[in-house]
């Protein structure tokens, strides 16, 4: 057979055509695109890799036993089951733990990024389905940015305002003319969209600031955090120390009289408060350059002449999501603020302060102007939750007090877990911990379409469909793209897709009518275009009908023109258009924040140093940052993936002095290791760190190797098991999985294989 079909089609990294040759699938890039990502590459493996799981399987203990707290999850076989029994055994555990304990012992925060598609996006679907099951804890906030969601909106206003609607790459390109990036704008960042991406723009945009004169600075213990045909002057920092060079840059400004007055007075609240701190009237401690370059291992003079700089010219400071993943993770976003507005540039077009440019594609584009095709989920019966990283403590913990935003909750006592679209396996820090939490429920549910480790630790494993073989609606509310994704392959063994799972399962509970309204995938689909093409009517904009947009597999949405939103307008006029915040203005000391007395996020922008730094025992800083081969753990068995490993392992860069210390050459195994855990990892020689710093990106598929062990050694190279399950603070009680501190030294014992990929 010859089947030459170019099907319409989308992921988070990108859209694309799927060409069936011969049987084979190949993927071919939009030609929309100018910089189409790699991660296309590893899409065809999803399709009919062993990893795949084949039919429903229940873990042998939880039939044997039933349900029931077990430390055996994650350690025992899986017995196959056919559909309706699997089904009718979720059924009767939803019923008996409802009837039991009620929504609040059900979790159904199913975090993840699962595919796209506005339709079959599988927490969606789970948390519909789970509002008309009776209800269900929920998390909020995500593992990107956990601190900064929550800090903002005390600061300068909802992450919105500061993330995407105050700073469009088109400005960056015609009115900056030097750019602090704070943990730079990495490419490999960029590849990503959460809902697709129709254009990668940000190398194109980068190149045009470049040309148009405009300098950068790359504040980053990684020199690849921004392209180097940027010409970026590379300050390589200590990881997670951006607070006191902020601080250094603000004394600096200070002391030299270069700080905008006008601005702090007529802009922001507080200023005074911090400004003794920062001159150390309290603390006897100025937070000069010469105190900063101690802490950051910047000099001071280059501290210095980066306010020299930065001054007098349109100047963005922009904060990346990765430098908030790690302990007191508001600091260095609240403090971006403030330095900026001692630049005095907020608001302004192509100067002040940008969160997230450069952290994902879609970031700093264009709005639209017409509304999504969105699945409604319902109303939920109770409205407790944990923040997204607290699951671990959550189950660990019930019944156990917490600080979060101001408020003091109680963790829940969870009996059923349930998931779909996400990997806690893989997003959790410290995996050993949460293992021991995962075999705290009664019961736990995983739908997904491969073996992650996840599936592994759960007692009843549903196989769900990927992308390419179901229908569904492709778009990004930071894109004008929107894809027809049809089906281009048969569904994979007895895979299903979730939402036929959650329509067998709504019968059975009775819920059948509500949750599927009556409609079919098809109809669903049909019926959640219908509000965006009232919408292109209303507009005058073109407005195909769905058989229309199906048949030419796609519209261009339009969109706003850029007005630079909320920040803009305050910028304006002030007192007609006051911030979103407690006071209007900028919060450079927060008394809502202040009034909260948290010791570890107090009421402006402090240096705290982290209590998980590397020191005497673990002397390097371990950056696990996004990965540049995959999305998260997404298709670690693709090619792009592979291709990366070195005997199977994930690559770990260490600096040549620090692996010449420690005897490693290029492409040894190393194991890393600290109190926590350890793993194995492929070395890979770079000068593009900073000395003592090692990088493992995160991803790779947590493999112990012996999984009877309490704390059994991942041979794969899954950074997790290292980091620290600890919130950023009690204020946000974000993610920290961004750094740690770890030693390494040579595996010279015998290899074992990799088994990850394998089904159990
Ligand atoms: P993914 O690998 O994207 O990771 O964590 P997240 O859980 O989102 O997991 C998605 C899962 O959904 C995959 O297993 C995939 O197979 C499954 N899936 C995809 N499509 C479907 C579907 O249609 N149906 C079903 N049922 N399943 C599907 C990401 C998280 O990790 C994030 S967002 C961040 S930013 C964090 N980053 C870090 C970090 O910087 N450092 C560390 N140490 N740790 C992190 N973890 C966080």
């Amino acid at each position: 057979m010859n089947d030459i079909r170019g099907l319409p089609h989308s992921s988070h990294w990108g859209a694309f055509s799927v060409l069936l040759r011969d049987g084979r699938v190949e993927v071919v890039p939009h030609p929309r695109d100018p910089a189409p990502s790699a991660l296309l590459a590893n899409i065809p493996a999803s399709l009919e890799h062993r990893a795949r799981i084949a039919q429903p399987m229940v873990r042998s203990g939880w039939l044997e036993r039933g349900p029931g707290p077990d430390r055996r999850r994650g350690r025992e076989s899986f017995v196959p089951v056919s559909w309706p029994r699997a089904l009718d055994l979720v059924a009767a555990e939803l019923r008996r733990v409802y009837r039991a304990g009620g929504p609040g012992t059900v979790f159904g925060g199913s975090y993840g990024w699962a595919s796209a598609g506005r339709f079959h996006d599988a927490p969606r679907q789970l948390h519909r389905f789970l509002n008309m099951a009776g209800g269900y804890v929920r998390s909020v906030n995500s593992y990107s940015s956990g601190a900064a969601t929550v800090i903002l909106p005390h600061v300068i206003g909802p992450q919105e305002v500061v993330a995407g609607s105050n700073a469009s790459w088109d400005e960056l390109v015609t009115q900056s003319a030097l750019v602090l990036a704070f943990g730079g704008m990495a490419l490999k960042n960029n590849d990503v969209g959460g809902g697709g991406t129709g254009e990668h723009i940000a190398l194109a945009r980068l190149r045009a600031a470049r040309r148009n004169g405009a300098e950068f600075h790359l504040i980053s213990p990684i020199r690849d955090d921004l392209p180097g045909e940027i010409e970026a002057r590379w300050h390589p920092i200590r990881p997670g120390t951006d607070v006191p060079l902020m601080l250094g840059l603000a004394h600096t400004l200070v002391s030299e009289a270069r700080h905008d007055r006008a601005f702090l007075e007529r802009f922001c609240v507080g200023y005074e408060s911090f400004e003794a701190y920062l001159l150390g009237h309290h603390d006897g401690q100025p937070k000069d350059a010469a105190w900063a370059a101690a802490i950051c291992g910047l000099p001071a003079d280059e501290i210095v002449e980066l306010v020299r700089r930065a001054t007098g010219r349109r100047t963005l400071v922009t904060c990346s999501q990765s430098l908030q993943r790690a302990e007191h993770g508001e600091q260095p976003v609240w403090m971006g603020v403030v330095l900026a507005a001692l630049l005095g540039q907020i608001g302004l077009p192509g100067g002040g302060f940008a969160y997230a440019l450069g952290s994902t594609s879609n970031t700093g584009k264009p709005p639209l102007a017409v509304p999504l095709p969105t699945l409604p989920t319902g109303r939920n019966s109770i409205c407790e939750f944990i923040p997204v990283a607290r699951i671990a403590d959550m189950l660990l913990h019930p019944g156990e007090a917490f600080d979060y935003d101001g408020r003091r909750l109680r963790y829940p006592d969870i009996r059923l877990v349930y998931w779909a679209g996400g990997n806690p396996f893989h997003h959790h820090q410290d995996l050993n911990r949460l293992r021991e939490a995962f075999a705290r429920p009664d019961s736990v549910v995983v739908h997904d379409s491969a073996w992650t480790a996840s599936a592994r630790h759960a007692d009843i494993v549903l196989p769900a469909t990927v992308t390419l073989e179901r229908e569904d609606i492709g778009g990004s509310a930071g894109d004008p793209l929107l894809v027809a994704m049809h089906r281009a392959v048969p569904r994979y063994a007895e895979a299903r897709d979730d939402y036929d799972t959650f329509c067998e399962l709504a019968g059975r509970l009775g819920i059948a009518d509500r949750f599927t309204e009556g409609r079919p995938a098809r109809q669903w689909l049909e019926h959640l275009y219908e509000p965006t093409r009232r919408a292109l009517l209303a507009r005058g904009a073109e407005a195909p009908g769905f058989d229309q947009f199906w048949e030419a597999g796609e519209v261009v949405l339009p969109t706003l023109p850029w007005g630079g939103g909320a920040v803009r307008a305050f910028r304006r006029d002030p007192d007609r258009s006051p911030l979103p915040t407690p006071s209007g203005r900028i919060e450079i000391t927060s008394r809502t924040v202040a009034g909260f007395g948290y010791d570890d996020c107090p009421g402006h922008p402090v240096w705290l140093p982290p209590s998980d730094a590397a020191g005497s025992r673990f002397p390097l800083h371990l950056i696990a940052n996004q990965p540049s081969t995959r999305l998260h753990s997404q298709l670690d068995f693709g090619a792009a993936s592979l291709a990366a490993k070195i005997k199977g392992r994930e690559p770990v860069r260490l600096h040549r002095e620090d692996a010449a210390a420690r005897g490693i050459s290029d492409g040894d195994i190393v194991r890393l290791y600290n109190d926590r855990g350890a793993c194995l990892a492929a070395a890979v020689l770079s000068e593009e760190l900073r000395p003592g710093v090692v990088q493992l990106s995160t991803g790779a598929w947590y493999d112990p190797e012996d999984p009877e062990l309490e704390n059994p050694m991942c041979i794969h190279g899954n950074p997790n098991v290292l980091t620290r399950d600890a919130g950023t603070s009690r204020l946000a009680q974000g993610s920290t999985g961004q750094l740690t501190a770890v030693q390494v030294e040579r595996f010279d014992g015998p290899l074992p294989p990799v088994k990850a990929f394998d089904p159990p």
